[in-house]
C-alpha cells in the first residue's frame, strides 16, 4: 500500500528532450558537443568533441520539447502524473555561466513550464544540473576541476530559487553525481590532459560538487522555506559472485566505489571513515579546506534520489566469466537475471534491496526518480504494444511497495521516461523508454508526432489507484 500523497510521475533531462539548443539566448552547453552513436567512444578523450565537427548532435534538437511542452505536459496529466522530474539547462539562464544578469527569455520558458504543470496539479521536481553546463566554463576554467565553479553554480542555483519560489518545492542538485569520477567531461565538463591519471581529477570534481551542492541546500532552505533538496545517485546494488569471503570483499569495494563513497559526501556531509586509506591507495591528494568540510556538514541533502535500472555482480580478481553492460558500466553476468537489448540486467527485487539498504544507512527519505527499460520499437497502427514495459514497471512497483511495507520512507516514483527521448549513453532515439512514442530517428528525421503506447493507459490506472491497480 502506498501512502497518501505518494508522488507518481516521469523524468526527463533538458539536454535529452528540449532541443532549441541556441534559441532565445541559450548558450552552447557541453551536452551540445556530444555526437550521436559515437558519443561514448570519445568519453575518455573528450578533446575530440571540441576539435571535430560531427554530422549530427542529438541534443541540439532532441524531441523539441521546447516547442511541444504544452502538448507533452497535457499528456503527462492524462497519465495522472502528480509530479514531473525535469532539469533546467544552465545555459538558458546563464549562457556562458558568468553573465551579471540572467537571460530573461530562459527564465520565462521555465516559468511557463511550471505554470503548465501546476495547471494540472503536477508538482515539478527540478534537477539543477543534469549532465550539462556552459561550454564556456570548460573552455575558460576546464570545468569543475576549478573551484570557481562552486560560486558560479551557487549564483545559478540562487537565481532559480528566487525566481521559482512558490512554484518549485523539490530540487535535486546534480544528476547521478557519483558518475563524475568516471564521466569527467560528461558530468564535470573537465578535460583530463592526455596521459594523466583521471582519478585525482574525478575525486576533486566530486569534492567541488559536494561543496556546491551543500551551498545550494543551505540557500534553498533560506530562500524557499519548506523546500526539500535531494542528492541524486545512479544506484545499483552490488552482489557477491559467491559466498567466497573474497567475493564479499570485492562486492563491498565495488559498492563503495560506485555509490557508497559519494553517498556519504552528500547524505552524511562528510568523508567516509575509509577515505584515508582509499586516497592513499589511489595516490590521490585533494585540495580540501576546513571551511568546505563545515559547509558540507551543514548542507547535507534532505532526501536521497536514485536512478534504478539494474544490479551488479562482483568477484575476486581470479574469477572470470561472461560480462554484461550497464548504466555507468556493467560487470559479471548474473545467471538469474534477464537483460535488456543493451545488456542492462533487469532486477526488480534489487530495487527493494536498494531502498532498504539506503534507508538503513542514511535514514533519509528516498525518491526513485528514474526507472525504465530502453527497447527497439516500431510504431504499428499508431501505437506500440509494449506489454514488456508494463511488465517491467509492474514488477519494480511491486518491489518498491514491499520496501514501503518494510517501513522505508519512499517519496515517489518517476518512470524514465514519459516519452521517447535521446539516450544519454548512446545518443540514440532507437533506445526507446517512453510511454509515448515519438516519430523521430537517430539522425533527427521524422514528424516528431507523439503516439500513445499501450503502457500509457496502463500507467493511468496505476496513478489513479495510487499503485494498487497494477
Ligand atoms: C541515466 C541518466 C538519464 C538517462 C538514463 C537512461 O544514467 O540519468 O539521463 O539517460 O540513464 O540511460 P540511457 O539514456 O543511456 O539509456
Amino acid at each position: 500500500m502506498f501512502p497518501k500523497g505518494f508522488l507518481w510521475g516521469g523524468a526527463t533531462a533538458a539536454n535529452q528532450i528540449e532541443g532549441a539548443y541556441l534559441e532565445d539566448g541559450k548558450g552552447l552547453s557541453t551536452a551540445d558537443t556530444l555526437p550521436g552513436k559515437v558519443r561514448f567512444k570519445y568519453l575518455f578523450e573528450p578533446q575530440a568533441y571540441l576539435e571535430n565537427e560531427f554530422d549530427y548532435y542529438p541534443s541540439r534538437k532532441a524531441v523539441d520539447f521546447y516547442h511541444h511542452y504544452k502538448e507533452d505536459i497535457a499528456l503527462m496529466a492524462e497519465m495522472g502524473y502528480s509530479c514531473y522530474r525535469m532539469s533546467i539547462a544552465w545555459t538558458r539562464i546563464f549562457p556562458t555561466g558568468e553573465e551579471e544578469t540572467p537571460n530573461e527569455a530562459g527564465l520565462k520558458f521555465y516559468d511557463d513550464v511550471f505554470d503548465e504543470c501546476h495547471r494540472y496539479g503536477i508538482e515539478p521536481v527540478v534537477t539543477i544540473s543534469h549532465f550539462e553546463m556552459p561550454l564556456a566554463l570548460t573552455k575558460k576554467y576546464n570545468g569543475w576541476i576549478d573551484k570557481k565553479l562552486i560560486g558560479l553554480f551557487e549564483k545559478y542555483a540562487v537565481t532559480l530559487f528566487e525566481r521559482y519560489k512558490g512554484k518549485v518545492k523539490y530540487w535535486l542538485t546534480f544528476n547521478e553525481v557519483n558518475s563524475v569520477t568516471a564521466l569527467i567531461y560528461h558530468s564535470g565538463g573537465t578535460i583530463v590532459p592526455k596521459g594523466e591519471n583521471p582519478l585525482p581529477y574525478g575525486y576533486q570534481i566530486l569534492h567541488n560538487q559536494a561543496v556546491a551542492s551543500a551551498r545550494a541546500v543551505l540557500r534553498a532552505h533560506e530562500i524557499i522555506p519548506g523546500s526539500m533538496v535531494g542528492c541524486m545517485m545512479s544506484y545499483a546494488p552490488v552482489y557477491a559472485h559467491s559466498c567466497h569471503p573474497d567475493d564479499v570483499t570485492a562486492a563491498r569495494e565495488q559498492y563503495r566505489d560506485r555509490e557508497g563513497f559519494a553517498l556519504d559526501l552528500f547524505a552524511k556531509g562528510k568523508y567516509p571513515f575509509y577515505a584515508k586509506r582509499w586516497f592513499a591507495e589511489k595516490n590521490i591528494r585533494l585540495d580540501v579546506t576546513e571551511e568546505e568540510l563545515e559547509t558540507m556538514r551543514r548542507g547535507q541533502c534532505d532526501f536521497i534520489s536514485i536512478s534504478y535500472y539494474m544490479s551488479l555482480v562482483s568477484a575476486r580478481k581470479e574469477v572470470t566469466g561472461e560480462m554484461t553492460a550497464g548504466n555507468m558500466g556493467g560487470g559479471l553476468k548474473n545467471p538469474y537475471l534477464e537483460t535488456s537489448e543493451w545488456g542492462w540486467q533487469i532486477d526488480p527485487a534489487g530495487l527493494r534491496t536498494s531502498l532498504n539498504d539506503i534507508y538503513e544507512r542514511y535514514e533519509k527519505p528516498v525518491f526513485v526518480v528514474e526507472n525504465g527499460i530502453g527497447v527497439k520499437e516500431i510504431l504499428k497502427d499508431d501505437t506500440v504494444e509494449d506489454d514488456y514495459r508494463i511488465a517491467y514497471h509492474k514488477a519494480h512497483i511491486e518491489q518498491m511497495e514491499q520496501a514501503v511495507e518494510d517501513g522505508v520512507e519512499v517519496l515517489g516514483y518517476c518512470v524514465w521516461s514519459p516519452m521517447d527521448i535521446v539516450s544519454n549513453s548512446t545518443g540514440e532515439m532507437a533506445k526507446r523508454y517512453g510511454f509515448i512514442y515519438i516519430d523521430a530517428d537517430d539522425e533527427g528525421n521524422g514528424t516528431y508526432r507523439r503516439f500513445k503506447k499501450k503502457s500509457f493507459a496502463w500507467f493511468k490506472k496505476v496513478t489513479a489507484s495510487n499503485g494498487s491497480e497494477l
